[in-house]
């Protein structure tokens, strides 16, 4: 009976670091274009569409990957050589990760051919800073230390009962 709850209260403890490990490391992958991955797009909108549904909470932190098949590249421009699809020095091995070191905005193209004039290009602003998390993680990380004494302080009342039943 006793040695039970002891064993119960080291799996809610478990549980608890686990909830808290998962709400410190909170960085998100994205995946350039999801299935079509980063190819010459169906339409010139494709890529800026789905950067502006996907990136909207793109934190400093997170990451992009870009991968590819075919001949493609991945550099990351000036807001000039973006908008004139300037064929600059470029990443060209698949897969590629992206982790953008500040915040501000970033513009990716593909220099191959005319890819970026056919819309193989996006833009996305990254967010914040890490020393800012969002309310709903911080409020997590709370309630996970709350869990993780009460976890702890069944643990130790069920060592000092089993003691005596
Ligand atoms: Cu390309």
């Amino acid at each position: 009976m006793g040695s039970r709850m002891g064993l119960i209260g080291c799996l809610i403890i478990v549980v608890a670091i686990v909830l808290q490990l998962s709400g410190a490391t909170a960085e998100t992958v994205y995946t350039v274009g999801d299935s079509l991955g980063w190819a010459v797009p169906p339409n010139t909108s494709y890529y800026s569409t789905w950067a502006t549904t996907n990136l909207q909470t793109f934190l400093l932190g997170d990451s992009l990957e870009f991968n590819w098949t075919a001949t493609h590249t991945v550099a990351e421009v000036s807001e000039a050589d973006y908008n004139n699809c300037t064929k600059v020095s470029s990443v060209i091995a698949s897969p590629f990760k992206f982790t953008p070191p500040t915040a501000g905005s970033y513009y990716i193209i593909c220099t191959v051919d005319d890819h970026c004039e056919q819309g193989q290009k996006f833009s996305f602003t990254v967010n914040g800073s890490p020393a800012e998390p969002p309310t709903s993680s911080a409020s997590s990380l709370s309630v996970g230390a709350l869990f993780a004494i009460m976890a702890t302080t069944f643990f130790l009342l069920s060592i000092y009962f089993s003691a005596y039943l």
